[in-house]
């Protein structure tokens, strides 16, 4: 089986609709959540149900979801932590029926992503997601007030950062103060011994996100940010079932991180692989990219070969896009266009089609 091109979705709400995706050649997965739900709440069958029937009546298969957020009681390692951990796994449980292979979450506390601009200008006319370095030092609150105002004012809410959630800014940190870093693998490792059981029962796989950026912010620690630590991930639950979403575009934020390394070592268990470009300024900000090799400092096309000799047979899709062709704010989702994504496919396919052929005349 050759690796299986998929497409985030952000349901009925998105802008971009499903018959629109339908064209973008060699999709066959839809990447989908149930957007609405809050972490530690189970996922009902007939909730799955609608979502998951809406994407296959469009003709695709859909075999992963992004995300299932975690509780925060799970990563600071709370008593009620057990209960949400029983939430999880009945949400497992839930959709096993529909079809799904691979849960992509993230084990960050408090903030998912974080971005000083997410409409910054390129030069070009198109804009992208953007790291000021300076703009991200001790107080969360300025960057936190500028991502809410961004979503309430187009009424959009971007997972994992729940205005419920984000509204209590203050007591997250609280209670977050004494979870050092250790304590958090350790919760980490708690949860997912847990999941293990239930994800072989069902044949799902976990597949953690890198942390992103990857390094501590705001005196946050954070976990998955290197070669050493995704070692060290994997050896904690050494199971096939906890797996990785290899996110190309988080880890290359350090620009000592070598990814297509990191493909090379892991590739079986790399269930979902996230390609995205960054490019690198000399006073440490950075900038999303084209998926284009040469239009930043990833390195695309090594990923990509290291993907294709590892004979990966696991999800793949391209992850943040600029904003093109008249998307802005008010249309279109930070990083979640419909035309650079696309864009970022056909590079992907024409590189892998002409490595099958090589390969094939070797
Ligand atoms: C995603 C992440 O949009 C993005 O940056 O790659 O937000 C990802 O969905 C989560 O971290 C996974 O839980
Ligand atoms: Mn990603």
């Amino acid at each position: 089986m050759p690796m299986q091109m998929s497409f985030r979705w952000y349901g009925e709400g998105d802008s971009i609709k499903l018959s629109d995706i339908r064209q973008i050649p060699g999709v066959s997965t839809i990447v989908w959540a149930l957007h609405d739900k809050m972490p530690g709440e189970i996922w009902q069958p007939e909730e799955i149900a609608e979502v998951v029937g809406q994407i296959k009546a469009a003709g695709f298969r859909a075999d992963v979801v992004e995300s299932v957020n975690v509780h925060d009681d799970i990563k600071i390692g709370l008593p009620s932590r057990d209960q949400y951990i029983e939430n999880y796994k009945q949400t497992i449980r839930n959709l096993a029926p529909f079809g799904v292979k691979v849960i992509c979450y993230n084990f960050m506390p408090v903030f998912d992503w974080t971005r000083t601009d997410l409409f910054h200008p390129l030069g070009d006319g198109s804009t992208a997601m953007f790291y000021q370095k300076d703009m991200i030092r001790d107080n969360p609150k300025d960057m936190a007030d500028y991502v809410m105002s961004f979503s309430e004012k187009y009424h959009m809410n971007f997972p994992g950062w729940e205005p419920e959630r984000i509204a209590k800014l203050d007591e997250l940190f609280e209670a977050y103060k004494d979870v050092s870093k250790e304590k958090l693998w350790e919760n980490l490792r708690y949860f997912l011994e847990k999941l293990m059981p239930v994800c072989h029962e069902c044949d799902i796989k976990m597949a953690v996100h890198m942390d992103d950026p990857p390094w501590d912010i705001f005196g946050l620690p954070r976990l998955l940010v290197d070669a050493e630590s995704i070692d060290r991930f994997l050896q904690m639950v050494d199971d096939p079932y906890n797996c990785l979403t290899l996110c190309s575009g988080s880890l290359g934020a350090n620009p000592k991180n070598h990814v297509a390394d990191i493909v090379r070592a892991h590739c079986d268990r790399i269930a979902f692989a996230h390609i995205r470009n960054i490019k690198h300024f000399e006073n440490g900000d950075f900038s999303e990219a084209s998926h284009r090799d040469c239009d930043g400092d990833t390195g695309i096309i090594d990923i990509l070969r290291a993907y294709h000799d590892g004979g990966f047979e696991g999800y793949i899709r391209p992850d943040h896009g600029r904003h093109i062709w008249g998307e802005k704010p008010g249309n279109v989702r930070p990083g979640y266009g419909l035309y650079d994504r696309a864009m970022g496919i056909m590079y992907m396919l024409g590189a892998w089609d002409l490595m099958d052929q090589i390969d094939a005349n070797k």
